[in-house]
């Protein structure tokens, strides 16, 4: 079979949706850093409308920060790649023509900080995942991280998102050239703010008056991004390639729901996203809480009580009625720490039918990775608050329980799952031991900093003990019968 590309574009069925714009007319304005499949199933699309609208100086470059994968299968078609949105309904196939180019960090440093620096680049976003945000224990940037002491050494060959970004900041500034705007799209809470601050630390470490004009200048504005992407599997590949009758080596599968959510603080002008479905707000706080706290402290739960179970993806351990009482359970305890006004009823009815979807064969393992990293906005801030006004735990406790548990079973029950944590190394020291739960959970929240210097740590941990002791004596079925109910 040819490969998808501009020229294939002509004999795609009529079905596939296409871009019907000229793309060599267009021009790149946003550099976009892990341009991973959410970003793909994302952010992307939002630009390909926005294009096809004759926004044509909206294309995006975009930058893996580790990995060749993505720029290996994308440039020989053209960068373009298949949306697939499915349903329990089926499938509709969308080929993407915003991505301009791709750039791999690692391979040609400097390229990546030239593409920051164009003229005509005025907005830079991100998806990088919790992990590539680099914060210590205490919330602070980790200035023992190897990336970080090498970026703050090796100002023009960068390995960090502070490295190029503040590299880029120095260069344009020296240039006279207009500052851009820092959008984050990671799931953190606070994610412009969080990024500005960790930026600053890194700038005022490189040097004088930098972090001041960076405060002056630079506008981060924090959004909250909501798509469902599991990772592409072969099976994808060639049901999507036979179905375009192209070969399509790196296509992507998304649910039909997305939501973007936007502070609208864009001094060097932005897209105009909010025709295809974003929405701009002053403060995008309330919706972030209520996504981090539903749907990503849900997933982990999901993700860490399904491993357990022996559950492979999320719809399998949704289906299973005591995790589905259990996720109810969660949500209730997570619902009074939010702020007043929001739907939560329509929220989490929307969340159930988004679990229950067939056709997304979600992965558990896939949203086990990194839970160091996800649980302390997801769960432990949850947690701390409602320990705060006197309100129960049971369920939020148990999700750390059970991320400990699945974390020491890896490698040892064969159906535990394969997963992976920037900790792994302090885990593993840890589980090396046989000890008591108390010793193992004292010892993990020390390692992850969870609810550090907050007078509600020790209840919290007391919780935690007691439901990772069920587990170890009993089994992860008895623990959340515990807290749950039959
Ligand atoms: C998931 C998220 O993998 C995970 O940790 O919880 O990626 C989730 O699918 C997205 O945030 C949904 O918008």
């Amino acid at each position: 079979m040819t490969a998808l590309s501009d020229a294939s574009l002509t004999a795609l069925p009529a079905h596939v949706a296409r871009p019907r714009y000229d793309r060599s007319a267009i021009v790149p304005g946003i550099v976009h850093l892990g341009v991973g499949a959410f970003h793909r199933a994302h952010q992307a699309t939002y630009v390909d409308d926005c294009l096809a609208a004759g926004e044509t100086g909206w294309g995006i470059i975009g930058a893996s920060l580790r990995s060749t994968d993505t720029r290996d299968a994308m440039a020989p078609q053209d960068c373009l790649y298949t949306l697939a949105v499915r349903s329990g309904q089926g499938e509709d196939l969308r080929v993407v023509g915003s991505m301009l180019s791709l750039l791999v960090a690692p391979e040609d440093p400097a390229r990546l900080v030239d593409a920051l620096c164009l003229p005509s680049v005025r907005i830079i976003t991100l998806t990088v995942t919790e992990k590539a945000y680099m914060r210590n224990a205490a919330g602070g940037l980790d200035f023992n991280h190897s990336d970080i002491v090498w970026d703050l050494a090796n100002h023009d060959q960068p390995k960090t998102i502070y490295g190029f970004l503040v590299e880029a900041i120095l260069r344009r500034q020296a240039a006279g050239m207009p500052p851009f705007t820092v959008l984050s799209c990671d799931n953190l809470p606070a994610n412009g703010e969080t990024l500005r601050r960790l930026l600053l630390e890194f700038a005022k470490a490189r040097g004088a008056g930098l972090a001041a004009h960076i405060d002056r200048s630079i506008a981060f504005p924090s959004s909250m991004v909501d798509r469902i992407v599991p990772a592409t599997t072969d099976a994808d590949r060639a049901r999507v390639s036979a179905a375009l009758g192209v070969t399509d080596s790196w296509p992507v599968l998304t649910e039909p729901f997305c939501q973007w959510v936007i502070e609208d603080r864009f001094p060097a002008g932005r897209p105009a996203w909010e025709r295809f479905g974003a929405t701009m707000v002053e403060d995008v706080r309330p919706f972030e809480d209520m996504k981090l706290r539903l749907l990503n402290g849900s997933h982990s739960a999901i993700a860490y009580l399904g491993l357990l179970s022996g559950h492979e993806t999320v719809a399998d351990a949704f289906g299973a009625p005591a995790i589905r009482r259990f996720v109810q359970g969660l949500w209730n305890e997570a619902i009074p720490t939010l702020p007043a006004g929001l739907d939560t009823q329509t929220y989490t009815g929307r969340l159930t039918a988004r679990y229950d979807n067939p056709a997304l064969q979600h992965r558990t393992a896939q949203i086990a990775n990194d839970g160091s990293q996800k649980l302390p906005q997801r769960i432990v801030a949850t947690a701390t608050e409602q320990v705060r006004r006197n309100a129960p735990v049971d369920h939020l406790t148990l999700v750390i329980a059970a991320w400990i548990a699945a974390c020491d079973a890896r490698g040892r029950t064969p159906d535990a799952g394969q997963f992976s944590d920037p900790l792994d190394a302090g885990l593993a020291t840890i589980f090396a031991v046989s000890q008591s739960a108390a010793a193992t959970v004292t010892q993990v929240f020390d390692l992850a900093g969870f609810a550090s210097g907050q007078a509600e740590r020790t209840e919290l941990q007391n919780a935690v003990i007691a439901h990772l002791e069920t587990i170890r004596a009993a089994g992860i079925g008895a623990a959340i019968t515990t807290v749950s109910g039959e």
